[in-house]
């Protein structure tokens, strides 16, 4: 698949910023105020793979390819955006992101005044949400008036998608009136539904994990009961710092401040959790990788992953489960012998942590 991309976004000096370098191990300033103006830093980082770190010890091969993963820092959106507010290119580069990491300031600092006078975590949550909805809701009435003034053109043959199509988007405009997000009603959608709604890029459709930003371990209290949702409290400022780090140094540091694990692992690991993604790896002599396959993902489909010749020419895919191979210390002859090692056709559904070795022919 596609590089995951991820989109930062918060209230002006939520710590957006402060949260893309511990994410990224870059180096920019922070506390920048852009005034209200858009700004957008990115960068591609691999995706923490502790397992094929395993891997690599096991064959030493000469590469190691992690999967990657974009992080957008987006600046720039603050309270009264979604009544149209929001520039062409904001928008472009909300609608572009996977998911959001919504930042939301839980920490105190008198050197940085707080937009509406006092942290709070959730009526920050809510700002930001809040217009979100509200930009999906204008979006919807939009389209329903469009469709109102579609009704008598129409020929006759398209009648009843138009029917139906109407009748979704007033249920999704029901919905975004009681002021929760759209992913929250996704199971009622069937497929027509889904790709109608696709060219829209509705924000509240997208996942969200809250990265709560606290000057202490442990978190504060914050709920966001959504689908697709989630918070972790995360230390920016120091996880920043640290990243800039070599990694004996890091270690230590992240010990005293009870930092257990790295927090570019901790949110891509969620992230991952909240896309309905996971990872599968192929093993060779000249390197071991890698990839991200959405959760539901066939044989096939992780074939064509990797070269649509694969996907083409697809005979059979062999398939290791990573415990068990490391169990056999790396030996496929070991985990053939055992049936650890099975041969699997285009349908199989890969499981987490697949070892795959693909048959084709082209
Ligand atoms: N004490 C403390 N200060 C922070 C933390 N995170 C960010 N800051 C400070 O808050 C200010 C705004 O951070 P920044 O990342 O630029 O926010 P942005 O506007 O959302 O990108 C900067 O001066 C940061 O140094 C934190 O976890 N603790
Ligand atoms: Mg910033």
């Amino acid at each position: 698949m596609k590089i995951v991309r991820l989109g930062i976004i918060g209230l002006p000096s939520s710590g957006k910023t402060t949260v893309f370098n511990a994410l990224t191990g870059a180096n920019l300033p922070t506390g920048q105020m852009a005034g209200g103006l858009m700004e957008i830093h990115e960068a591609t980082v691999n995706v923490p793979e502790p397992r094929l770190d395993v891997l690599h010890k096991l064959y030493n091969p000469r590469k190691k390819v992690y999967a990657q993963v974009t992080y957008s820092d987006i600046g720039g959106l603050d309270k009264g955006i979604g009544e149209g507010g929001l520039s062409g290119p904001l928008r472009n580069a909300l609608a572009q992101v996977d998911g959001f990491l919504h930042v939301v300031r839980a920490f105190e600092n008198p050197n940085v005044p707080h937009l509406y006078g006092s942290v709070d975590p959730a009526r920050d949550l809510g700002i930001l949400d809040g217009e979100f909805l509200l930009g999906d809701l204008i979006a919807v009435e939009r389209r329903l008036e469009r469709l109102e003034q579609d009704k008598h053109k129409i020929p006759p043959a398209e009648k009843p998608a138009h029917t139906r199509e109407v009748a979704l988007f007033e249920r999704l405009h029901a919905h975004l009136e009681t002021e929760r997000p759209l992913r929250d009603m996704e199971q009622d959608f069937t497929d027509e539904e889904t790709k109608l709604m696709r060219g829209y890029g509705f924000f509240s459709l997208k996942p969200v994990l809250v990265v709560l930003n606290t000057d202490a371990p442990g978190a504060p209290e914050l709920h966001y009961p959504h689908k697709r949702g989630a918070v972790a409290a995360m230390q920016a400022q120091i996880e920043a710092e640290i990243a800039q780090l070599d990694p004996d140094e890091a270690a230590l540091f992240r010990g005293e401040y009870g930092i257990e694990t790295p927090a570019a692992d901790r949110i891509i690991r969620l992230s991952y959790q909240l896309l309905g993604l996971h990872a599968f790896f192929t093993v060779g002599d000249d390197e071991v990788r890698a990839w991200t396959l959405p959760v539901g993902a066939t044989a096939i489909e992780a074939a064509g992953t990797i070269h649509t010749d694969f996907a083409r020419g697809f005979i059979r895919a062999s398939v290791t489960p990573h415990e068990d191979l490391v169990a056999a210390a790396g030996k496929f002859a070991e985990t053939r012998a055992s049936g650890k090692t099975r041969l699997e056709g285009r349908d199989y559904v890969v499981r987490d942590g697949d070892v795959i070795e693909f048959r084709f022919n082209v």
